[in-house]
């Protein structure tokens, strides 16, 4: 397990030199931030990127993420254009020496939360979601929550939303599998490792479909290709949010077939309803088992990339929800603690 944390580019208020102060990290995971969704990143800015990471001594070998267009998720007949700058893309991340890549096949929007910061008996603040809250939001009057993609426009939300009217999860299906047929093989060439990260939460919202949410999802969409380019970003915390989810089985079962090549490992608290709040890492603190999951990945023999999610704000400190830095190196250092203890003194048993 190699550990590795989330750096959000020159304007995220944690530093590289911060990160690499951390005991055993291995590397970054970052992305071009300022390329337009669709267009092709540019080569010198990948090594650009690569050079600032390396010259805090840690690694970039993990982009998280390269963002999917929505005309590819709604099959429209730019696609192909689209589809082959995302080929591109990963050529020039295979040149640059990258190995994973994560993305996500979410419409419209990635992880929802209804809160970004509710306060915690200790004094600390997380994120939180409640279907409730979700429910009784009015889409037609424009959508304000926390945490979204606020570069819509209204109309243009608007516009979108009614696009994907029209498309139900079987669409759906058929548009991710166009996708993963035309850039499997070319990650395959660049031995790049796409790494889909599941729906966050794991159900669909507004009315909106939504396919990588459970065990099932999970491997009918590794059947479409069946490649070890074609794998997951194994998320706890996203796949953890769905009550009928198993992650230690989901890890035993799909690291135990080397599907796995990205680890997110955080905890939630979570309700029947699948509500849930987000919480420090430790097993106790919420309602995962985080040690029979680092034992699964332990005893499946893996050696991808794990990082700690998201992490509370504590200690006064102020940044990105869910990003800031102390949590997140609490979450690293415990989990590295776990692997060490598991590696010393657990035989693995695969
Ligand atoms: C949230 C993250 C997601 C993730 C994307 C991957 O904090 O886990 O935003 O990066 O869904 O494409």
């Amino acid at each position: 397990m190699k550990m590795s944390f989330r750096w959000f580019g020159d304007s995220d208020p944690v530093s590289l030199a911060y990160i690499r102060q951390i005991p055993g990290m291995h590397g970054i995971v970052s992305a071009i931030y300022d390329v337009a969704v669709g267009e092709v990143w540019p080569m010198e800015r990948i090594l650009e990127l690569k050079a600032k990471v390396e010259a805090h001594d840690l690694a970039l070998d993990v982009i998280e993420s390269v963002p999917v267009h929505e005309d590819i998720k709604l099959g429209k007949p730019s696609r192909d254009h689209l589809i082959a700058n995302y080929q591109q893309t990963i050529r020039n991340l295979g040149a640059a020496g990258i190995k994973v890549i994560c993305y996500n096949f979410m419409p419209v929007f990635d992880w929802t939360r209804t809160s970004l910061a509710k306060l915690l008996p200790d004094g600390s603040t997380t994120l939180t979601f409640s279907t409730r809250e979700v429910e009784a939001i009015d889409i037609s009057k424009g959508i304000s929550l926390p945490g979204w993609d606020s570069s819509y426009k209204p109309d243009e939300l608007k516009a979108l939303l009614a696009e994907y009217s029209k498309i139900n999860e079987e669409k759906l299906w058929q548009h991710l599998a166009y996708f993963l047929k035309a850039i499997v093989p070319v990650a395959e060439e660049r031995n790049i490792r796409m790494a889909i990260h599941p729906d966050d939460p794991p159900r669909p919202i507004f009315g909106l479909p939504r396919i990588v949410k459970n065990r099932d999802d999970l491997e009918r969409l590794l059947r479409i290709v069946d490649s070890p380019a074609n794998g997951l970003t194994l998320c706890s915390g996203s796949l953890g949010a769905g009550p009928e989810n198993n992650v230690e089985a989901l890890v035993r079962e799909f690291g135990g077939q080397g599907r796995i090549h990205f680890a997110h490992l955080r905890n939630v608290k979570v309700n029947a309803a699948g509500d849930f709040e987000e919480t420090a890492h430790k097993s106790d603190c919420g309602s995962l088992d985080m040690a029979a999951i680092v034992k699964a990945y332990h005893d499946v023999g893996f050696e991808g990339y794990a990082r700690p999610d998201h992490g509370r704000m504590i200690w006064g400190e102020k940044g990105k929800p869910g990003y800031g830095l102390y949590d997140r190196a609490l979450g690293a250092v415990y989990l590295n603690g776990l692997w060490e203890a598991i590696d010393k003194f657990a035989p693995a048993r695969r």
